[in-house]
């Protein structure tokens, strides 16, 4: 039997309804997920994390709007409304979610000048958050990855995970969406190509 992980992605405050960048329907993945929690043989939470001033916020760049996009250094890149602020109640986790079994909690989005979106590189796609060679030194080869957003922090981790050679399935029943210009629809496209295995159970 391959060894696998439960990756539970960004599931905080801020991404749920009352916070700072809302999902709509982020709360209710909670029961779905503390289920998966309870019936994974290794769970990993990622955490999203900026210090406050963080580039991607659109309140860092005079005039600009959330829900934007700039050129960065490294790329195109979204402008948010300032969220998961370290240490802050909106970068807590889900006050309902089982959490407590996680044998890793992954940062990411400390460094005050590149987002990142997936759990394993930052949005350069080329510094890592060190994701990778844990999995692989605990002789981990298959992931489930679950969480918020789909299309954004859920769908960059799941296509890296592909990249980086695991057996990926992102769980979209577990998962709930932020949905701009289309990205949804995007991105579960784009995870199609690259082989990452969707499944959404409520449709089985
Ligand atoms: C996320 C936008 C900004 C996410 C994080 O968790 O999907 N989206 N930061
Ligand atoms: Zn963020």
């Amino acid at each position: 039997m391959a060894d696998q992980a439960l990756v539970v992605i960004d599931l905080q405050n801020d991404f749920c309804p009352g916070g700072a960048l809302a999902v709509t329907g982020g709360d209710e993945i909670v029961p779905l997920v503390n289920d998966m929690i309870r019936h994974a043989d290794h769970v990993v939470l990622t955490q999203d994390w900026h210090p406050a001033g963080h580039s991607s916020f659109a309140s860092s760049h005079p005039g600009a709007q959330p829900f934007t996009m700039i050129e960065m250094p490294y790329g195109q890149q979204t402008l948010w409304p300032d969220h998961c602020i370290q240490g802050s109640l909106g970068s807590d986790f889900h006050s309902g979610l089982a959490w407590t079994k996680a044998e890793l909690v992954i940062r990411k989005g400390f460094r005050p000048a590149i987002d990142s979106y997936s759990a394993f590189f930052e949005n350069d796609h080329t510094t890592p958050t060190g994701l990778a060679g844990y999995l692989r030194e605990r002789g981990i080869d298959t992931v489930t990855l679950v969480g918020l957003a789909t299309d954004f922090c859920v769908g960059f981790s799941a296509l890296d995970a592909v990249s980086q050679g695991f057996r990926t399935t992102v769980r979209l029943d577990a998962c709930r969406g932020i949905d701009l210009n289309g990205s949804l629809d995007a991105m579960l496209r784009r995870m199609r190509d690259a082989g990452v295995m969707l499944e959404d159970h409520l449709s089985d």
